[in-house]
C-alpha cells in the first residue's frame, strides 16, 4: 500500500508536469481525481485496512490528493497562459500584408459619353434639362407637329400604356415643358433616355439621345451650323471637317443631317438638326415672326459606337464586365 502510493505520487507528479495542454491536464485530473480516479480509489481502500492502520493511510493518501490538486491548479495557470499566448500570436494582424483590392465601378461608357456632351454645351451657355418619361401625346408628337399618320407615331414604333400615354420616343417633349415653363428666349439641352420597339445590332429599346433647343431673335441656320462645328471640334478633340445633307424632320424647316469626315475618308453621320419648324412655335404661342430658332438631336449610343469602334450597341446593355472594364 505505502509502495503503490509513492508510486502514485511520482508517476502523478511527471505526468502533470509533462502535460502540455488543458485538455490532457482535465483527462490527468479525471485520472487520479476523479470519482474512479487512482487516489479516489486508495482512500475507499482505506475500509479494508484495520482501525488502527486507518488513520495513518489516509493521512498520507490526504496530502497526496491535496498535493495533486494544487500541481494541477499551478500547470493549469502556466497551460491556460500559453494557449492565450498561442492564440494571439496565431491571430495577430501582418500589418505588412499588401491590401485587399477593393473593385470600384466605373462610369458607364454611355454615361461617360453623356455627361461628357453635357459638359461641352454647359460651357457655351446651355442649361441642361430633363422631364419625364413617361408622356401624353401632345409633348411627344402633337407639338412638335408630328401628324396623327406619321410613322413614328404608329404602334410599331411607340411603347403605349393607353390611347394618351407612352414612354417618350426622343427628348423633345423636355424642350416643349422648358418652353411652357419658361418661355422665350431659350438655349437648353435635353439630354435622356428614350424608347422605342426596335431591337438589332444597332437598335435597342431604350436608348440616350442629347437635343438642343435655341431661340431668340434673329436666329438663323449658320448661328446652327456654328455651334454645332465648334460642339464637333471639341468632342473630336480636333478641327472636323462637316457636311450638311438636306433632310426631313416634322418639327424642322428646314432641316439638314450632319455627316463629319472621318480619318479613313469616309462620311459619317452624326446628327440632326433644322430651324425650328414656324408650327410648333405657333403651338407655344410663340409669334414665328419675332422669334427663330435651331434645334438639333444625336444619338449618344452611336456616337459612342463611333468612337469606340463598336460594331453591336446590344454590347452596351449585357453588362459584360469584359467589355465594360475596356472604358476604365
Ligand atoms: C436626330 C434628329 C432632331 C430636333 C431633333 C427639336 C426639338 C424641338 C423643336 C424642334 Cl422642341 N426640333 N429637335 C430637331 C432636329 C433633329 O434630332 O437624328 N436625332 C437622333
Amino acid at each position: 500500500m505505502s509502495d503503490s502510493l509513492s508510486d502514485l505520487s511520482s508517476k502523478s507528479i511527471q505526468e502533470i508536469s509533462e502535460c502540455s495542454n488543458l485538455k490532457e491536464l482535465e483527462l490527468l485530473r479525471v485520472k487520479y481525481l476523479g470519482k474512479k480516479g487512482a487516489i479516489t480509489k486508495q482512500l475507499k481502500a482505506l475500509g479494508k485496512l484495520t482501525p488502527s492502520e486507518r488513520p495513518k493511510a489516509g493521512q498520507k493518501i490526504n496530502i497526496l490528493k491535496e498535493k495533486v490538486q494544487s500541481l494541477i491548479d499551478a500547470r493549469k495557470i502556466v497551460l491556460a497562459d500559453a494557449s492565450i499566448q498561442e492564440k494571439i500570436e496565431s491571430s495577430s494582424i501582418d500589418v505588412t500584408l499588401s491590401g485587399r483590392k477593393n473593385n470600384r465601378g466605373n462610369i458607364h461608357p454611355i454615361s461617360s459619353i453623356l455627361y461628357e456632351i453635357e459638359s461641352i454645351f454647359h460651357n457655351s451657355g446651355f442649361r441642361v434639362e430633363d422631364g419625364p418619361e413617361i408622356e401624353d401625346e401632345y409633348h411627344n408628337f402633337t407639338a412638335l407637329n408630328i401628324p396623327e399618320n406619321h410613322p413614328a407615331r404608329a404602334m410599331h414604333d411607340t411603347f403605349y400604356f393607353n390611347a394618351n400615354y407612352l414612354l417618350r420616343t426622343h427628348t423633345s417633349p423636355i424642350q416643349i415643358r422648358s418652353m411652357e415653363t419658361h418661355g422665350v428666349p431659350i438655349k437648353v439641352i435635353a439630354p435622356g433616355k428614350v424608347y422605342r420597339r426596335d431591337s438589332d445590332i444597332t437598335h435597342t429599346p431604350m436608348f440616350h439621345q442629347i437635343e438642343g433647343l435655341v431661340i431668340d431673335k434673329d436666329i438663323n441656320f449658320t448661328h446652327l451650323k456654328g455651334m454645332l462645328h465648334q460642339f464637333i471640334n471639341t468632342f473630336y478633340k480636333r478641327d472636323m471637317e462637316l457636311r450638311f445633307r438636306p433632310s426631313y424632320f416634322p418639327f424642322t424647316e428646314p432641316s439638314a443631317e450632319v455627316d463629319i469626315l472621318s480619318k479613313d475618308g469616309s462620311w459619317l453621320e452624326i446628327l440632326g438638326c433644322g430651324m425650328v419648324h414656324p408650327k410648333v412655335l405657333e403651338n407655344l404661342k410663340i409669334d414665328p415672326e419675332v422669334y427663330t430658332g435651331y434645334a438639333f438631336g444625336m444619338g449618344v449610343e452611336r456616337l459612342a459606337m463611333l468612337r469606340h469602334e463598336i460594331k453591336d450597341i446590344r454590347l452596351f446593355y449585357e453588362n459584360d464586365l469584359h467589355f465594360l472594364n475596356q472604358f476604365k
